[in-house]
């Protein structure tokens, strides 16, 4: 049997697409091997036609490691891990901004799997940005500068509280997570644990200000290093088609969920890799 995987890079920078793999049946070593290299490299990369339940995700990704369960949102029925995200005219889109997964947590994810399950008649695409790429274009003494700072995420500054008060039990969930979630500090460089890369590892979704440094030099700084990411130069955009499996490096990249679909609806399910803390090193 021929395992190899066929890899098309979709730029220089960032996105793969990969094919010869039915991800709905166990990887062997081998083939996981090749799609993790890829990720590695790709920073995330893409599958079409991967028709799989919540528990054959689940079963994909915790070959990456250990999942995350969401504080906030729902999950398939009997699969906690698997998050739904399940957005229609009652239920706006809230991923558009450009943001990295739960790096509101010391060790936020390292990997996340998203599957479309149902899809608007057009719109809908996701775009993700390399960190790594976008800390590469930067200039040497901005590099320096930034590479000894460290940032504050706050799981509020995307999930403020007034989004979460139709019931009331939805609210007592939310100052749960809030108790659960206080602020946290990552570098605003960080060095990949696996490759050694060194990305950008700030987002507009939680990252609040710049520590050690004034309030107005925080919010300028994080203002150019947020339209900074936005640059199409570092990114990569996909567009969907139904049962898709896109396969992201979260330690490293960012994404922007389009919303311009709705009022339509629109379903995917995401499984969600725990990754280690954050760290710098020369
Ligand atoms: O719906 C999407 O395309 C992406 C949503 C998102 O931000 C995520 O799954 O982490
Ligand atoms: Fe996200």
């Amino acid at each position: 049997m021929n395992e190899r995987l066929t890899i098309v890079p979709l730029g220089p920078h960032i996105g793969a697409q990969i094919s010869n793999l039915d991800l709905s049946r166990p990887l062997s070593d081998s083939q996981f091997e090749q799609l993790y290299h890829a990720l590695l490299r790709h920073q995330v990369v893409f599958l079409r036609q991967q028709p799989v339940t919540p528990q054959q995700q689940r079963a994909l990704a915790i070959r990456f490691g250990d999942l995350h369960i969401h504080p906030v949102y729902p999950h398939a029925q009997g699969v906690e891990e698997i998050i739904v995200l399940d957005t229609h005219k009652d239920n706006p889109p809230d991923n558009d901004n450009w943001h990295t997964d739960v790096t509101f947590i010391e060790t936020p994810p390292a990997v996340a799997l998203l599957t479309s399950k149902l899809l608007p008649d057009s719109g809908g695409d996701t775009l993700w940005s390399s960190g790594i790429a976008a800390f590469e274009a930067l200039s040497t003494p901005f590099k320096s500068l930034l590479s000894g700072l460290q940032a504050e995420h706050d799981f509020t500054k995307s999930f403020p509280g007034f989004k979460y008060r139709k019931t009331e039990e939805e609210h007592t969930r939310w100052k749960q997570a809030v108790a659960k979630n206080p602020p946290v500090v990552h570098p605003v460089v960080r060095t990949h644990p696996v490759s050694g890369r060194k990305a950008l590892f700030v987002n507009e979704g939680f990252t609040t200000r710049i520590i050690g440094i004034s309030e107005k030099e925080s919010t300028a700084l994080l203002a150019f290093l947020f339209a900074h990411t936005t640059k199409p130069e570092f990114q990569v955009r996909w567009r969907w088609q139904q049962d898709d499996m896109a396969i992201w490096d979260n330690r490293i990249t960012q994404h922007y969920a389009n919303a311009d679909y709705y009022p339509a609806r629109r379903v995917m399910h995401r499984a969600t890799v725990l990754g280690d803390k954050p760290f710098f090193a020369d």
